[in-house]
């Protein structure tokens, strides 16, 4: 099956499946809602492991394809061989996912293919970026859903310009369908099936600045003190691949990096965490202790004659770990031993899709091969593999990480990966470029990523290639600072793209921004909490508030923080679009609320920020401004209740609290509130605790109630937490 076929064999193929496909195929339930289905018996047989799964399946019964509400038709392109599985969808039916794409977020008559690429200067509609996600996910006019996987590794084209189609060559892979009443039913299917992410510690969950690079070490402090200086909330300073000996991964320079265990604690002592970058490719060079121990390890890729493979990337002539042997993956966790021992928090695995200098197709050769472990395949060529290298490279990243701070939640930043690669780091857009195009693209990508099972992603705010101005990066950062994973980059040789480096007035949106990043940062890290237990996206289309409305299914300048925050942004210059919002419950519309600004007013006045909306009958929890995790008084010392009620008077929300670090959270050691919000005879509303779980202690804490009344003054009213708060209104 995995030759590559003759054109007279293709013939016969095309022949053979000429032959009605549901005769010969095979569907199996995996789970609840799942079912996967095989052409045939004998591709059944044939069946490779899957790397999108979190386990192995055993199925749970035999499905009649004939009965099956979605699915597929096999057969194979005689032109070219690849394999083709198709189904047809309802006219009506919204189409997203498909990954990492450039474009927006209705996926509809798009063509994007699965194949991990260094998409440098990417724009709008490249078929391919650093990413691979070979799932769709069909939303039907009545607002039920499914949900595609082509479960292959192999570069696959997933053509959305009539039904779903996806073709790849070399390998007949089954189709698994996810069907639920909901895209939030889907999308907990698929995180049942390809796992959920970890939570992450608390401080990646912070506002993280970047460049390529902050160097010498001097640099990077002078920065993280600018921020603490400027009350500007960060909690992350990343070191990009300029703080190395040359590019060679492990190493520092040592003129410029002479101390990094100090530097990092010079970093923590002001409330810092630090992320590293570390590459796949390693310099081919005897006496360096990566490319010695490697060579005696044997752990290159080798090439289709057998030989170590070389490929030239930053440090020169390189060779490459085959991430694919367990043992491969154990000696790479084994560097970040002393790696990690200088105080070292994240760590960011860049190029690893894997990127390669000078050569046309900027990866390695398709034949080279990988010594796959049986239970991932077996030994197989470089084709079947290169979706899932990055994904393997940050598997092996994340279990050395944590084999030395066994104690502490790993953050691995991945640029390549691979669907299911979400259990082992999260991941980023890559390479955009710093003008309104890419601003405005930078919401659906992180959408659609979030469908295919990325919640934890996010773009270079401000835009890598190029310096946009003042404005551009103001706006991005007005949006930018709620999104997952919030981190402002820039690629060497631009401008200073610090928040202060645009003057003053774009300094102050930026410290509005980030300061509400952290003001609602219970509510935020919430969500990442309900997708660590669900699947469900932590930035979700605005069309999740009411699937069934076909006037938000291409909405893509908004979106939702989980269920009950609308982020409305701006994403014109002249931020002149009329965003669609869902439509009011029961005749009470969404609200729109905002925070006071630093320098006295709201912050809303500020053109630059997003609209914010509380949906109706919701509690959205939110604390002081923090300049970091850590940092006193937080959520710890004052609690902030943002009520909006519903027609009915009544408003709930939930809140998860934990250590923000560790494991402990895993034994209990958590706090999951939820508020009720009731409204009595004489008009006056009153809040309480419903629901408590968890063996974490209330916090002894002001609770500070904000009542939203819609076109009128909010009425505030100071309680304490655990008892009953009551707002008497007029
Ligand atoms: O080829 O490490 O996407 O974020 O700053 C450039 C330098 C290599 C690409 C990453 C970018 C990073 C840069 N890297």
């Amino acid at each position: 099956m995995t030759h590559r076929l003759t054109p007279a064999a293709l013939i016969a193929a095309a022949c053979m499946f000429a032959v009605p496909a549901t005769a010969q195929m095979i569907a199996e339930r995996l789970d609840e809602g799942i079912v996967r289905f095989d052409a045939s018996p004998a591709a059944a047989e044939a069946r490779r492991p899957s790397f999108a799964m979190v386990r192995v399946f055993e199925p749970t019964g035999k499905v009649d394809p004939a009965e099956a509400g979605v699915r597929p038709t096999f057969s194979q392109d005689a032109e070219t061989g690849r394999f083709v599985a198709s189904i047809a969808v309802e006219p009506g039916t919204s189409l997203y996912g498909t990954g990492e794409c450039a474009g927006p977020l209705l996926r509809n008559g798009q063509v994007t293919e699965a194949w991990n690429y260094d998409a440098f200067g990417y724009g709008l509609g490249d078929p391919n970026l650093y990413t691979s996600h070979p799932w769709v996910l069909a939303v039907r006019a009545d607002g039920t859903a499914f949900g595609v996987l082509a479960d292959t590794t192999e570069r696959c084209e997933m053509d959305l310009r009539g039904g779903i189609t996806f073709r790849a060559p070399n390998y007949q892979f089954p189709l698994i369908v996810i069907e639920g009443d909901s895209p939030q039913e889907v999308m907990i299917g698929l995180g049942r099936l390809t796992g959920t992410i970890e939570m992450p510690p608390k401080w990646a969950v912070g506002y993280h600045q970047c460049r390529y690079s902050y160097n010498p070490d001097s640099r990077v402090k002078e920065v993280a003190q600018e921020f603490r200086d400027r009350k500007l909330p960060a909690d992350v300073i990343w070191m990009d691949i300029d703080y190395m000996d040359g590019y060679r991964v492990f190493t520092f320079d040592e003129e410029q990096f002479p101390d990094p265990a100090g530097l990092n604690e010079w970093l923590d002592e002001r409330g810092w965490s630090n992320v590293w970058m570390i590459d796949p490719g390693v310099k081919k060079e005897e006496g360096y202790f990566v490319y010695d121990s490697g060579t005696e390890h044997d752990v290159w890729v080798k090439n289709a004659k057998g030989e170590v493979y070389t490929g030239e990337v930053w440090p020169g002539v390189c060779v490459f770990p085959d991430y694919f042997r367990s043992d491969v993956r154990q000696w790479w966790a084994g560097l970040y031993k002393d790696f990690m021992a200088l105080g070292i928090d994240g760590v960011w695995n860049d190029m690893n899709e894997p990127a390669v200098f000078n050569v046309p197709t900027k990866t390695m050769p398709e034949d080279n091969r990988h010594e796959a472990d049986p239970e991932l395949g077996g030994p197989g060529d470089h084709a079947r593999y290169h979706n899932v290298y990055g994904m393997m490279m940050i598997k092996a990243t994340r279990e050395g990480v944590m084999a030395v701070n066994p104690d502490k939640r790993p953050f691995v930043l991945s640029r390549a990966n691979y669907i299911g690669g979400h259990r082992y780091g999260a991941t980023w857009t890559g390479d955009n470029s710093a003008n309104w195009p890419h601003l405005e693209m930078s919401i659906p990508m992180t959408l659609n990523l979030s469908l295919s099972g990325q919640p934890f992603c996010g773009p270079d705010i401000g835009g890598f290639a190029y310096n946009g101005d003042g404005e551009l990066f103001a706006r991005w950062m007005g949006f930018g600072a709620l999104l997952p994973f919030s981190r402002g980059h820039t690629a060497k040789g631009n401008i200073d793209k610090e928040p202060w480096a645009f003057g003053p007035e774009v300094e102050a949106t930026c410290r509005r921004a980030l300061e509400r990043r952290y003001r609602l940062m219970p509510y935020i890290y919430t969500q990442f909490w309900v997708s660590s237990q669900t699947g469900l996206p932590i930035a979700a289309p605005t069309f999740f508030a009411d699937p069934a409305d076909p006037a938000l299914r291409s909405e893509d300048d908004s979106f939702l923080l989980g269920e009950d925050l609308l982020v409305v942004a701006k994403v014109t210059p002249d931020a002149d679009r009329v965003p669609v919002l869902p439509k009011p419950i029961d005749g009470v519309a969404w609200a729109k609320f905002d925070f006071p600004s630093f320098d006295g007013g709201r912050d809303s006045k500020d053109i630059h920020q997003p609209d914010l909306y509380i949906k109706p009958g919701s509690i959205i929890t939110a604390a002081p401004v923090t300049q970091y995790f850590g940092d006193r008084p937080d959520s710890r010392d004052e609690l902030h209740l943002i009520v909006h009620l519903a027609a009915d008077g009544t408003a709930e929300g939930t809140m998860y609290e934990d250590a923000g670090e560790g494991w402990g959270f895993k034994d209990g050691e958590y706090l999951l509130t939820t508020y009720r919000a009731e409204t009595r005879r004489d008009g006056s509303v009153v809040i309480r605790v419903k629901s408590a779980e968890g063996a974490m202690p209330r916090y002894d804490r002001p609770v500070r109630v904000r009542l939203i009344n819609p076109g009128g003054e909010e009425f505030t009213v100071w309680g304490t937490d655990g008892e009953e708060i009551v707002v008497l209104r007029g």
